[in-house]
């Protein structure tokens, strides 16, 4: 039998490199879509840090290039195909509002009409968020929880949630969109909160700085390993049905206490050393995030195998390293 084929969009972003490695390891044959880049001697950095950047084949295309991604599709005849691809950081998202509309948004349209045009056989995986429940409803988020965005971010979000299943309705593509929750892993982009952490946490370590600077220590979040998570995007394209699921640990804690556990890790602590800064506040926050993950539990059998401690743990300990190297 010929090897099954993937395309993941945000290849080079911290789910795509777990994706991929989770695809390898099942015999995929892994295509990723790569926007070009002025710096490309680091622009598969995490694909090499799991050691897998020679087998992953990449492909030139954006998002918001109808052409590039018809002609990859055409060429790479995926039967599965992730959307990881986005202007994902939140913060950023008041500064480029309109990009992340066009990247966030429209790309998903893009990416959908490509499908719809040239494969329409092809499993499709949306990769919503929980940001899309922002001011929360509901003290536990489900798929029946009304949505409340509070970002741009979270706003072009819902749109692709919804372009996604209006699509499935439509044309009957089996498309699918997993609403996740926070994921981090020592592949997470330096600038989200955790990695934030984990980084300062090592520099002070080390002596090579005294604080670490951040915004909003109250914020609540339900965080889980991306490694995990990615299991639960595959999962869903095996259903025979397309469906939408919520991806999450069923626990919250606040940045404070994420800060506590990280800097615990090495013995110090974190009030020594944190000091609050108006510059990382945002103009509209989400206090607090709790998924229930019930029907992906019981559907796709998925379970997060990684406590909040042992993910803390281990990104520090990654950070340690690579501010020894
Ligand atoms: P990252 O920010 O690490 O990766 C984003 C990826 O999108 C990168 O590969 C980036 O490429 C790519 N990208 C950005 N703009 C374009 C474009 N115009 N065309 C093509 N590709 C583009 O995100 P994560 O891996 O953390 O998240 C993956 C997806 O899941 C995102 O859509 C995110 O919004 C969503 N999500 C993430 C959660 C999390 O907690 N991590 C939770 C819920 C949803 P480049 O390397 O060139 O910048
Ligand atoms: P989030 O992640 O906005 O939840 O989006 P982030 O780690 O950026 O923020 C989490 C919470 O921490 C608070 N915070 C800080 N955040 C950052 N980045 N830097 C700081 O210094 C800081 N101090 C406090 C924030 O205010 C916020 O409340 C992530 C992204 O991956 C999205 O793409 C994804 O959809 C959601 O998770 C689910």
């Amino acid at each position: 039998m010929s090897k099954k084929k993937a395309l993941i969009t945000g290849v080079t972003g911290q789910d795509g490199a777990y994706l991929s490695q989770l695809l390898l390891g099942k015999g995929y044959e892994v295509h990723g879509i790569l926007r070009r880049s002025a710096s490309a001697e680091v622009i598969d950095a995490r694909l090499k840090w799991l050691d897998i950047a020679e087998q992953v084949t990449l492909q030139d295309g954006n998002l918001t290039d109808i052409s590039s991604l018809i002609r990859i599709i055409q060429k790479v005849e995926p039967d599965e195909i992730y959307n990881l691809g986005a202007q994902s950081f939140v913060k950023s998202s008041w500064q480029q509002p309109v990009l992340t509309g066009q990247v966030t948004a429209i790309g998903v349209s893009n990416i959908l009409e490509a499908v719809r045009i040239v494969a329409p056989q092809a499993r499709f995986y949306q990769a919503s968020s929980s940001e899309m429940y922002g001011l929360i409803q509901e003290p536990m988020q489900s798929e029946k929880t009304p949505f409340y965005p509070r970002s741009p971010y979270a706003v072009a979000k819902l749109y692709g949630h919804w372009i996604t299943v209006n699509y499935r309705e439509s044309f009957g593509l089996h498309a699918s969109s997993g609403i996740l929750f926070n994921h981090e892993s020592p592949l997470r982009g330096i600038e989200f909160v955790t990695r934030k952490i984990t980084d300062g946490v090592a520099r002070i370590k080390l002596g090579k700085a005294k604080t670490l600077a951040l915004g909003n220590l109250d914020a609540k979040r339900d965080w889980g390993h991306a490694r995990d998570y990615v299991k639960a995007m595959w999962l869903m394209l095996q259903q025979d049905k397309p469906d939408d699921y919520v991806v999450a640990t069923g626990r919250t804690e606040t940045v404070r206490e994420f800060c506590r556990l990280a800097f615990g890790h090495v013995g110090l602590n974190y009030e020594d050393h944190v000091v609050v800064d108006s510059r990382f506040m945002r103009p509209a926050e989400v206090d607090v995030l709790l998924g229930d993950s019930s029907k992906a539990r019981k559907f796709l059998g998925w379970a997060p195998e990684t406590t909040l401690e042992q993910l803390a743990a281990e990104m520090v300990e990654a950070d340690l390293k690579r501010n020894t190297a």
